[in-house]
């Protein structure tokens, strides 16, 4: 176990570190009256550390923006005190205020070709002080380096219900990528300079999506390149996972322009498979089989969310294990459920198989004619019970708000003499009623798009026209 005593030497070092840091730190507060405060440091380019860095200065463009560490400091926080930038000489910069999420600071703006000479004062965390002048050099933008994207990621991403939000990161960041832009802000959000813009909607998507994030102020590198456009656009994709169907877009924006078409995310709809007939003969028994198929959930023993289903309403519930393996997604799964909404007299349920989140079973045995009408329904489980409920900032109280999304699936047994389904006129999709989508079925059959069925000829004359697309209509909205 070598490797521990390393470890532990190292750690004694840093402690032993850390207290002389701390002892300095104290005498600078604390040590007036021990004297003068402590010398220069012997590295003071870290004092003077700028975006971009001072190797830059020289070839700056009009539109530029130049800042020091010293003068970053966080929201609502007063600058420290002695750091100040004064402009000597030249009308070619002026001092402006910046700000980008957690952080604020002072800025030279680059406004016009020349040259100006700046004075930086600057205090470390230590105590140590220095002072320095530059000389900014700028012209303007070369006609030839104008503002470039690079794509390296597909037009059109597709995920699935149970898909990491942070795969979606992975997909983007770092594979979009701005070359020569202005030094300033970085284009990791478009509230400031570029970024990603998201089509607004698309965190309802998200089973636990945060907000936009990331660490403090991030600038233009010296080369002039960003190569994780959008990264705090993003940040609600981390550590969230996709658990409703839908789509949205993410179009580069840099200064208020937009860099080619945007990229299209589709979140896929999962489906409610089952081998239920349209009908059967009085006293037939199936054996009703149903799987939610098409999402990137795990089939597992539903006994493992036995608590989270006595809790399947509280706000305050949080399922343990809430992570999936790689701690970057929130589990979502789903309790099948059978419920037969129509025709109970009909039929008789028995040897029901619900062990499992993914998939069900059970025998239906049918008795008298007529219609039997199932819903099956993947009930989303509550492994979070904060998304249950939002935070009302008008009123200041929690507010209950059950967003779960449940694949669900109607089926229709009918039960015939002959075991033979009947067509129900004007019924032309057989789900045991007449839709506002069968009147559209019989107005492609009217217009000649589709081959016309028996059941579509509702008034018995002409053949199927317009005018039964009509009566349909009329059936399917309550008019007759
Ligand atoms: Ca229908
Ligand atoms: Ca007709």
């Amino acid at each position: 176990m070598a490797n521990t005593g390393q470890k532990e030497e190292k750690h004694m070092k840093k402690k032993a570190l850390s207290l002389v840091m701390a002892l300095c730190l104290m005498l600078t507060l604390f040590g007036g009256s021990l004297g003068a405060l402590p010398a220069a440091a012997e590295n003071t380019d870290a004092l003077f550390r700028s975006y971009p860095s001072a190797a830059c200065f020289d070839q700056l463009w009009v539109g530029d923006m130049v800042t020091f560490d010293c003068m970053i400091h966080e929201v609502g926080m007063e600058p420290i005190a002695g750091n100040a930038i004064t402009i000597l000489s030249g009308d070619c910069v002026e001092l402006v205020d910046a700000s980008q999420a957690t952080d604020e600071w002072t800025a030279l703006s680059c406004v016009k070709s020349g040259t100006a000479e700046i004075r930086v004062q600057s205090t470390d965390w230590q105590g140590y002080t220095g002072e320095r002048t530059f000389t900014l050099t700028m012209s303007e933008r070369p006609a030839d380096r104008p503002v470039n994207v690079i794509r390296n990621c597909p037009d059109l991403l597709h995920f699935k219900l149970g898909d990491a939000g942070s795969k979606l990161k992975e997909a983007v960041i770092g594979k979009i990528q701005m070359e020569n832009l202005s030094y300033g802000v970085a284009p990791v959000d478009v509230r400031d300079s570029g970024g990603l813009a998201l089509t607004e909607g698309c965190s309802d998507l998200l089973w636990f999506g945060g907000g936009k994030g990331g660490p403090g102020a991030q600038f233009v590198a010296d080369d002039r390149r960003c190569d994780y456009v959008g990264s705090w656009d993003t940040g609600m994709f981390e550590d969230s996972t996709f658990f409703r169907s839908g789509s949205f877009e993410m179009q580069p924006v840099y200064q208020g322009q937009t860099f080619g078409a945007p990229i299209k995310v589709i979140v896929d709809a999962p489906a409610v498979t089952h081998n239920a007939p349209a009908a059967v003969k009085p006293e037939d028994s199936i054996r009703l089989e149903t799987t939610l198929v098409g999402t990137n959930v795990t089939n597992q023993p539903l006994s493992a969310y036995a608590e989270a289903l006595e809790h399947d309403t509280d706000t305050n519930y949080w399922f343990s294990p809430a992570f999936g393996e790689n701690w970057d997604e929130w589990i979502i799964n789903y309790q099948p459920r059978i419920e037969v909404i129509e025709g109970q007299e009909l039929v008789t349920v028995s040897d029901v198989e619900n062990e499992n989140t993914l998939s069900a079973a059970e025998t239906l045995t049918f008795h008298g004619l007529g219609t039997v009408r199932l819903k099956i329904t993947y009930h989303q489980i509550n492994t979070c019970g904060m998304n249950l409920s939002y935070y009302d900032s008008d009123t200041g109280e929690s507010v209950f708000r059950d967003n779960r999304y449940h694949p669900e699936q109607i089926v229709t047994i009918q039960v015939t003499e002959n075991g033979e389904p009947v067509l129900l006129p004007g019924d032309i999709d057989g789900s045991g009623k007449v839709e506002v989508t069968d009147a559209l079925a019989i107005l492609r059959m009217a217009v000649g798009l589709t081959a016309p069925t028996a059941n579509a000829d509702l008034d018995g004359i002409n053949g199927v026209t317009v005018a039964d697309a009509l009566t349909a209509l009329r059936i399917a909205v309550g008019l007759s």
